[in-house]
């Protein structure tokens, strides 16, 4: 299976994640890609490439355009406010007020922002467009006709909205591929996401869309993040009512019991009958990620890389997160070897 990856994953380097009340190391850090690219080769996954550049245009087939200009910007408007440290929304629109789009980039940045974990330093916009085109390359790469591909993207999108960032992410790169075929001949497309963390921003983008089914297991949102999202009874509007599955799951779901909810998501699939499968590739749900409370085992990711494979379908895979980052490399790239054996 090839490889896309791009060293431009540096350029998003954060010092700071707002936790517990505490500015610490981010957990979504450089070192996790490398661990990643570095299992790849020790294992010769297959080659191991640089993405091309698709432009700006299917990025704005997804995101708002004013969010888009506002990533942009955000880091120089900030340090131009004469603000000292990166920029972390304080304040945020929310219940009963307006929608006005506030011009001070301190109010600007709140309305953007779905959480305030997620610090925005230089070079993120850079990172994040060099990983939007690692999805791309990756869907390319399935309309020349290839079986799989693994877009290794960092920084992560899963959480990016219409016109939100957060939860480390910033475009999302699955949605960008899926778009991205659709525009180029496909009719329909899934999206499987495994993250521990529910795909809210994926589910935001299709939830009125019947081409794309959107299916997601996750920890509860009653218990974990992004909180406001991902129940069971979120299942699509309009059009798109039935091609949205939400599995939330309780703290301390093992393999056996995660497994079930993947069988039946693996089942709709089947009967959605799409072109191309998505995956959002998570490792978080590893049973010692620090931020996570799933109890998968390393062995478990290469059972249901082949439970995947099943499907015979053309893949993308597209990494999501992952924070134990010493395993991070074998989880992620188990997955792929069980899908490939
Ligand atoms: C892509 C991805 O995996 N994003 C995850 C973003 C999670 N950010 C918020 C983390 C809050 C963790 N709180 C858990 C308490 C654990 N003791
Ligand atoms: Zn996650």
């Amino acid at each position: 299976m090839e490889t896309i990856f791009s060293e431009t994953h540096k350029r998003r380097n954060a010092r700071s994640e707002l936790y517990g009340g505490e500015l610490v190391e981010p957990f979504e850090r450089p070192s996790r890609a490398e661990y990643i690219v570095e299992r790849v080769r020790s294992v010769r996954l297959g080659p191991v490439n640089p993405p091309d550049d698709f432009g700006m245009q299917p990025i704005l087939a997804v995101h708002d355009a004013d969010f888009v200009a506002f990533l942009q910007s955000v880091w120089t408007e900030w340090q131009a406010a004469g603000f000292k440290g990166e920029a972390i929304p304080s304040v945020w629109p929310a219940r009963r007020t307006s929608t006005h789009i506030p011009k001070h980039i301190d109010g600007l940045l709140g309305y953007y922002a779905l959480a305030s974990e997620t610090s925005i330093s230089d070079g993120t916009w850079d990172a994040a467009y060099a990983s939007a085109q690692v999805a791309l390359t990756g869907a390319e790469r399935l309309r020349q006709g290839a079986r799989s591909v693994f877009s290794l993207c960092r920084p992560p999108g899963h959480h990016a909205a219409l016109d939100m960032y957060g939860g480390y992410c910033f475009l999302n790169n699955a949605a960008i591929a899926a778009q991205h075929l659709l525009d180029n001949g496909a009719e329909r497309v899934a999206i499987l996401d495994v993250d521990f963390h529910h795909g809210n921003g994926t589910q935001d983008i299709f939830y009125e869309r019947e081409d794309v089914l959107f299916l997601s297991l996750h920890g509860d949102p009653m218990d974990a993040f992004p909180y406001y999202l991902g129940h069971a009874d979120e299942t699509g509007k309009g059009a798109g009512e039935g091609f949205n599955v939400n599995y939330p799951l309780p703290p301390g779901t093992d393999f056996v019991t995660w497994r079930k909810s993947l069988q039946d998501a693996i089942e709709k699939v089947a009967a959605y009958g799409p072109e191309v499968l998505i995956i959002s590739l998570g490792v978080d749900t590893f049973e010692t990620d620090p931020i996570s409370f799933f109890k998968l085992k390393s062995a478990d990711f290469i059972t249901y890389g082949a439970d995947i494979a099943a499907l015979k379908l053309p893949a993308l895979f597209v990494m999501e997160g992952g924070y134990d980052i010493a395993e991070i490399g074998v989880n992620a790239v188990n997955v792929l070897e069980g899908f490939e054996n």
